[in-house]
């Protein structure tokens, strides 16, 4: 038996939706009700980084197993599962079709992540995960598939992960097939599209989030009569005008809709019943505060938008840093927020 230990590293960034999907059509394939887009950040400052080794001489009573941020962590989950299924039967593919290759796909799998962000920080960090996850497996088995395809696989993760396997701008297409095979991302724009592009993450509370979204989605589409018209007409929209203003590079444009989908979607949220409250009364000062700058610059220069949890992303365009950053600054003087200082608070460039 060879004792070679094959493996393969990569890094996957975090997406921040501008048009939020909320919603399973189908949630054994993480199919969902409505396309949603995407801006993926600075792998420089937001990114999870994963190995994936594998060995004939790893034990095989040992099993797969995940190390995250140093911690033994639970991958029986079926999402989890899907994602490993699909890699090792892409594998076997190949193997069966050259019997030369090794037989990866029948060793054990040792995966290793690590954040290099707080964890605690209540960060999406589902869609970098899986993203990573994904594509080091993918590399080590050495399967020839695009990002799209790869995006297929991740989907099943962890919806938000599918966008993180593209930069820039990128779409989650909902597809319409019962087998999820046309639900997958792709590219908008690329982030040298629109250089002056920045984010700003505000972390109001390090808490982890009191409804997961897969539960409070579930809840939402069981419930909600808002969330129909959502689906059926406002995100539909949503997806037209923003992609019209990436392609024009129009802030104002991008920044009311990227606005009027985060309250659209915690608006369905209020009317699940029993209620979902993501966003607290930080959350809603954060508004106000870009209200106010907007309102003093005389033109829209910030934008919010909040995911399931109460932390803010401000989007802003790097000629607007004093009025949007300078203001945050000063509030945040001194802060300990989620594990940064306010001295780390810096735009954060999509990659
Ligand atoms: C999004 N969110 O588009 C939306 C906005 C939260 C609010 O994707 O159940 O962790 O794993 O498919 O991707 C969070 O949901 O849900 C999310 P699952 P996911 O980014």
């Amino acid at each position: 038996m060879s004792d070679k230990v094959y493996r393969a590293s990569t890094t996957a960034p975090v997406n921040i939706a501008v048009v939020k999907y909320w919603g399973k059509r189908d949630a054994k394939l993480n199919l969902p009700t409505n396309s949603s887009l995407s801006v993926t950040l600075s792998q420089a400052d937001l990114r999870t980084l994963t190995t994936a080794s594998c060995s004939a001489s790893f034990p095989a009573s040992e099993g797969d197993s995940l190390l995250l941020n140093g911690e033994p962590s639970d991958i029986s989950g079926a999402r989890t599962q899907a994602c490993l299924r699909e890699l090792r039967s892409r594998r076997a593919a190949l193997e069966q079709a050259d019997p030369s290759l090794p037989k990866l796909s029948t060793y054990p799998l040792r995966l290793v992540s690590e954040n290099n962000f707080p964890t605690a920080a209540g960060l999406a960090s589902s869609a970098a995960g899986f993203a990573a996850l994904v594509r080091a497996i993918a590399n080590l088995y050495e399967l020839p598939t695009s990002p799209s395809e790869l995006s297929l696989i991740a989907r099943q993760g962890s919806g938000s992960a599918c966008r993180s396997l593209f930069g820039g701008y990128v779409a989650w297409r909902m597809g319409d097939k019962a087998d999820g095979t046309d639900s997958m991302a792709d590219q908008v724009a690329e982030a040298s599209h629109w250089p002056d592009m920045r984010a700003l993450i505000l972390v109001v509370s390090a808490a982890k989030k009191g409804v997961s979204s897969s539960s409070g989605m579930q809840q939402t589409v069981a419930t909600s009569g808002l969330f129909r018209e959502r689906i059926a007409t406002v995100v539909p929209g949503n997806m037209a005008i923003m992609e019209k203003a990436i392609a024009e590079k129009d802030f104002e444009k991008f920044a009311e809709v990227t606005m009027r989908d985060s309250n659209s979607f915690h608006a369905t949220c209020a009317d699940t019943y029993p209620p979902i409250f993501y966003m607290n009364d930080v959350s809603r000062a954060a508004i106000r505060a870009v209200e106010a700058i907007n309102e003093k610059a005389g033109r829209t220069v910030a934008a919010y938008t909040f995911d399931a949890g109460p932390n803010a992303v401000i989007y802003y365009q790097e000629k607007d840093t004093e009025a949007v950053v300078g203001t945050f600054y000063h509030v945040l003087q001194g802060a300990d927020i989620g594990g940064w200082k306010s001295a780390d608070i810096k735009g954060l460039k999509p990659t």
